[in-house]
């Protein structure tokens, strides 16, 4: 055996392995780790062959949020639910497709664990065969037993134990944290594993890329369109003007962020107060990630992780990534940094 050979880590080996570095780890959470993983290879099973089975389309529903209702996303809440909901570690679920939580079938035992997900980000590109993902957030369950409660469901970010995202893209992708650094895996279609492929992500401490739907300009609060303009200005030292770069795909735009630097941001306008984004589904799970790959996420006044939320499906505005470009843009929507020379 050549020892000079790099290893392969798969998801479930590196769940092992991880799982290991806690004392007094039962499996339950592995076991979580482990169902979704699964959930995810269907979900990518069928998202790549969506042209072929004629699944592609509207199902000519909306859901609670307004948006129309793609089969696909249909699809994959039901996968992600089915593939948890008999394991015996999930106490209660909530979708960003479901109005209300969603509870683990009588016949099925109930563990210590809270599922948070959003199965199909990015649904309005599928017909154009854009990227798209899926995010999950995991929490311990504070209701002491039976089944989970919507106090469970609504914890601060800040108490996740897990979260993560997969990226259906030109290769699919794994990205989760338990709290002890960001990995990231690459689907191998031919042996259907995903592997590890990025070890300990950082983000870069600057970026050269802005990320938003800059087409909602004339809504924002002065500060953020100030700091727009001060990202187009022209300072060769700081690597002015930035590239923009929309994908209009969350889990796409966090991905490019992670891995480039920079900044995403969905702010509030003058139509929607708080903003686009979910807080429970989108905003704490990836807020978490970037925090731990060295980043840093807002809502423009506080870290995303301190919200208290007060609902299931509350939104947020969301500011996420590079440290010193949210510092500046910070300043800008406290209006202490209008200085454009
Ligand atoms: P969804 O597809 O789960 O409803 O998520 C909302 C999507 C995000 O993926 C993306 O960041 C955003 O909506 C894009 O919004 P807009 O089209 O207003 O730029
Ligand atoms: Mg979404």
């Amino acid at each position: 055996m050549n020892s000079s050979q790099s290893k392969v880590v798969t998801i479930e080996r590196h769940i092992n392995e991880q799982e290991r570095l806690h004392t007094g780890a039962t499996g339950d959470f592995s076991g979580v780790l482990r169902d979704l993983t699964l959930a995810f290879k269907i979900i990518w099973r069928q998202t790549s062959k969506a042209g072929l089975v004629n699944i592609l389309g509207a199902t000519g529903k909306e859901n609670i949020h307004g948006d129309q209702v793609k089969k696909l996303d249909v699809f994959a809440d039901e996968t992600i639910y089915k593939a948890m909901d008999h394991g015996g570690n999930l106490c209660v679920m909530a979708s960003e497709e479901n109005e209300d939580v969603l509870h683990i079938p009588d016949r099925y035992p109930t563990g210590k664990y809270v599922l948070l997900y959003d199965p199909l980000d990015g649904s309005s590109n599928i017909d154009a065969n854009v990227s798209i993902g899926t995010i999950f957030s995991i929490y311990r369950r504070i209701s002491k037993s039976g089944k989970g409660t919507i106090e469970d469901c609504t914890q601060g970010g800040f108490k996740q134990i897990a979260a993560g995202y997969v990226v259906y893209g030109s290769s699919t992708m794994l990205v989760y944290t338990t709290g002890n650094g960001v990995y990231g895996f690459t689907l191998d279609p031919s042996i259907g594993e995903f592997l590890l492929s990025h070890e300990d992500l950082k983000i870069p401490a600057k970026g050269k890329i802005y990320s938003v739907n800059e087409g909602n300009y004339k809504y924002w609060q002065p500060g953020v369109k100030k700091y727009i303009k001060f990202l187009q200005e022209e300072n060769k030292e700081e690597s002015r003007p930035y590239s923009l770069r929309y994908i209009g795909s969350l889990v796409a735009d966090f991905h490019r962020t992670l891995l480039y630097g920079g900044i995403f941001m969905y702010p509030s306008d003058i139509r929607n107060k708080k903003g686009k984004l979910r807080l429970m589904y989108e905003a704490n799970p990836l807020a978490m990630i970037v925090e731990q790959a060295g980043g840093v996420a807002m809502d423009g006044e506080q870290r995303i992780l301190d919200i208290k939320p007060d609902s299931l499906h509350q939104k947020t505005p969301l500011f996420l990534g590079s440290s010193e470009d949210i510092k500046i843009c910070k300043e800008f929507i406290d209006g202490r940094e209008f200085d454009l020379s």
